[in-house]
């Protein structure tokens, strides 16, 4: 009940990071494009696969003068994959620790996401973009609430002859589909391009890709280098039409990785392209292979590669803080990136957590500089105790404010709850 309410409030209030005033407001006003890549991890950027970069657009976007780039940023979904990291980006509250709560509760939860928020402080109007089925991840549903005025499913492209794959229309269709839809977009916008190519099991054909095979004894792995090599491509092309439009002079571009697409059962096959002995394999290189890209890009932006911990569940109020929103007011479990006070201790799903120092899994703690398994004094064990307890608080209490329907008992200053009700994706269409 709202009892319940108040101890979350008594937390995200105590826990709030304040804005860095150097980021505070650099991208106020600006249009938003959030780029989901699909499955993708922090280990393609700068890597090579017979001498060829498999990415060099997102490897040279990852070093612009007008890029803030995270090199330690951790995917925290649990089993709802990408719907977790949606929901992540979307609210900086967690998932759940067991199914997807996009799934299970997103129809009939109160949210008070990024589009909501945007619109309501802003004036920012909002879409998705995707190119398969609206109802994957109940999303036709879950958008409504977290405040999307339009979502761009599978039915606005077009499937004909090759365009599809599994779970949507190629990458560089969508891409080059949505602009006709971006176009009409009410500026400022925030919108969101989920890609797809680039997912398990990583298929392509020869007339989509000219990259080498890494030649590794799996075939998913090898193939997961051909469609990201693809999907930078796809993305190279995005931002050619944001310079010729003249959109990137007035867009802050977020590009973020979900989670991986190499499953741990597959990391021996890829360890030897990571100058890594498979044999010497542990939980600690699974985990340090959960890095996940986050880059910002926007003309006049004061760029560089970030090296402090975090995770999805922060993305938001950093974001709010480039916009110039204050946090502050909302119901958020992580804290700016960009913040002298945020909190590098990244909790997983599962209750393991990596702080800059130190990987903890279950009772068994790594030292991050060797990747080595030891044995903590009794002094760094207290230490860890103490980053444990707050990790197992944060994500109980995302918990209950996800199970209880908690948001419904409190609305922040200047916010009007949404009616998801209200809203029809498909009357465009119509
Ligand atoms: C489908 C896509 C895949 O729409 O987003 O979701 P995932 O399998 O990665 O959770
Ligand atoms: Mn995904």
């Amino acid at each position: 009940d709202s009892a319940d309410m108040d101890t979350v409030l008594q937390y995200t209030k105590s826990h709030y990071a304040a804005p860095n005033p150097a980021y505070f407001g650099q991208a106020k006003g600006k249009n938003v494009i959030v780029i989901h890549l699909e499955s993708f991890q922090q280990f393609l950027i700068g890597m090579k696969v017979d001498g060829q970069e498999v990415t060099p657009f997102l490897n040279s976007l990852y070093h612009n003068k007008s890029t803030i780039s995270f090199s330690n940023f951790f995917n925290q979904v649990g089993l709802g994959k990408t719907s977790d990291a949606e929901n992540m980006l979307e609210t900086s509250t967690f998932g759940l620790p067991t199914g997807s709560l996009f799934s299970s509760l997103g129809t009939d939860n109160t949210f008070q996401g990024a589009p909501a928020i945007l619109n309501q402080i802003q004036g920012y109007s909002s879409a998705v973009f995707h190119g398969g089925s609206g109802g994957f991840w109940n999303r036709n549903n879950v958008y409504k609430g977290l405040g999307y005025q339009y979502f761009f499913d599978g039915n606005f492209y077009d499937h004909e002859g090759n365009a599809t794959t599994e779970y949507g229309i190629k990458d560089k269709l969508l891409f080059g589909e949505s602009i006709k839809y971006l176009e009409h977009m009410q500026q400022p916008f925030y919108t969101k391009i989920i890609t797809t190519t680039n997912h398990f099991p990583f298929f392509i054909t020869d007339t989509d890709t000219n990259f080498p095979n890494a030649g590794t004894s799996d075939d998913t792995v090898n193939g997961y280098f051909q469609t990201a090599h693809y999907l930078d491509q796809a993305i190279k092309e995005f931002f050619d039409y944001l310079k010729s439009s003249g959109l990137s002079k007035n867009t802050l571009v977020m590009l973020y990785g979900d989670h991986y697409g190499i499953s741990n059962d597959r990391n021996q096959a890829l360890a030897p392209l990571l100058n890594k002995d498979p044999a010497q394999w542990t939980s600690f290189d699974n985990t340090a292979l959960q890095r996940v890209p986050l880059m910002f890009y926007g003309e006049g932006l004061k760029g560089g590669i970030q090296s402090q911990y975090g995770g999805e569940i922060d993305v938001l109020p950093t974001l709010l803080h480039l916009l110039g929103i204050n946090s502050q007011d909302y119901v958020q479990f992580g804290t700016d990136l960009l913040s002298k006070q945020h909190s590098q201790v990244v909790a997983f799903r599962n209750h393991n957590f990596i702080t800059p120092q130190y990987t903890v899994i279950g009772s068994k703690v790594y030292a991050n500089q060797t990747g080595e398994l030891i044995q903590p004094t009794a002094q760094l064990k207290k230490t860890l105790d103490a980053d444990q307890a707050k990790v197992d608080e944060k994500l109980d209490l995302s918990d209950n404010v996800a199970n209880k329907n908690l948001l419904r008992f409190y609305t922040p200053p200047n916010f009007k709850p949404i009616n998801p009700k209200a809203v029809d994706y498909m009357r465009s269409l119509t």
